[in-house]
């Protein structure tokens, strides 16, 4: 334990020095690296590439398009071909637009592209069919969102008004395309989509990391990702990769601690398949059409999905068919090109 902690700490101090030197010496503070780390923690994935135009999706679009790390976009196009028969097979499973009188007019998500939280909030958006700009906030400096009180990310503004916290955010969100009062959970008897929400928030999220920087490879596959899709300014880039990568692979030790890990890529398998034994033979948990549950397990899930420990997760578990089938419900981003 106490080793750990030491070469958490020896790695924070590594990187600090090393993004000291970047920027010319100058002494970087303690408050900048936590958030570099913060961010590094989610800051892993494929989430839908970064300027999408909004566009209708083939039927197979779910295999080609939104948000894959480059690095698989070939083995991804060799699946895509091989999966494009099973798809045709499927049901195609639609998007949800609200009456357009209850669409928001101006919806602007400030975000880090592979934070959990954010792409749950945009799987909610791209299924919804609502019509988003993104601001990426650097994740140093923050300056993006200096005008706000709350300092994390996901912020929505809504027709001028400030949503924070991802799940409070798609409950508020939820509420207004459906024009119905926002549902009051109290956790005794929650219901089965409310369980699982919270079952996303309290534990899957927190298998993720030590998966995605469990070993030096993986740790510079998801930091190749970040700093390729990140607000980074390119000195930032240079040092953040590789400094960020070997902070993180210690500090996701220590997060296996913490959360009681002992195996994390069984972790990982372990919760896909309590997922699929919670849809228990349903095509969705919210039956023939996903709810808030399993829009929240999709995007949390979708900035790894493509990286090796996604991959792994697929091959190794039952997920890989309600996965499929939840890209083909999302379908395309609802991003609006800046
Ligand atoms: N409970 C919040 C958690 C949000 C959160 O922790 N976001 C991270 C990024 S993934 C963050 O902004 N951390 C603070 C930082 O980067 O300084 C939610 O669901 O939105």
């Amino acid at each position: 334990m106490r080793r750990v902690a030491i070469l958490a700490s020896s790695s924070s101090a590594i990187l600090s020095r090393t993004l000291a030197t970047a920027q010319g010496g100058a002494t970087s503070t303690p408050a900048v690296h936590s958030r570099l780390l913060q961010v590094a923690l989610y800051g892993s994935g494929a989430g839908e590439g970064f300027s999408h135009a909004r566009r209708r999706r083939p039927i197979f679009g779910s295999f080609t398009g939104s948000g894959r790390n480059s690095s698989v976009g070939v083995a991804g196009a060799l699946i895509s071909v091989a999966a494009v028969s099973a798809t045709l097979s499927q049901e195609v499973h639609a998007k949800e637009p609200p009456p357009p009188e209850l669409v928001p007019k101006d919806v602007i998500l400030y975000q880090y592209e592979a934070c959990p939280f954010c792409n749950k909030v945009k799987a909610f958006l791209d299924y919804y069919d609502v019509p988003y700009k993104v601001v990426e906030v650097n994740p140093l400096s923050k300056k993006e969102i200096k005008w706000s009180d709350y300092k994390k990310v996901p912020i929505l503004m809504v027709d001028g008004e400030q949503l924070v916290d991802s799940s409070a955010i798609i409950d508020q969100l939820d509420a207004k395309i459906h024009s119905k009062k926002v549902a009051k959970s109290s956790s005794e008897d929650d219901d089965e989509e409310t369980k699982w929400r919270k079952w996303v928030d309290n534990h899957l999220v927190h298998v993720l990391s030590p998966n995605i920087y469990r070993n030096t490879s993986e740790a510079l596959e998801s930091f190749d990702y970040i700093t390729s899709n990140g607000n980074f300014s390119f000195t930032e880039k240079l040092t953040v990769k590789y400094a960020g990568a070997a902070a993180m692979y210690f500090v996701s030790k220590k997060l296996k601690k913490k959360y009681n890990i002992t195996d994390e890529r069984a972790a990982l398998y372990e919760s896909a398949e309590t997922w699929v034994d919670a849809l228990n033979g349903r095509e969705f948990l919210g039956g023939s059409k996903p709810n808030l549950a399993d829009l929240a397990v999709y995007g949390v899930l979708r900035p790894i999905r493509y990286l090796k420990s996604g991959r792994d997760m697929v091959e190794n578990t039952r997920i890989g068919e309600w996965y499929r089938r939840m890209e083909n419900a999302v379908g395309e981003s609802a991003r609006i090109k800046a």
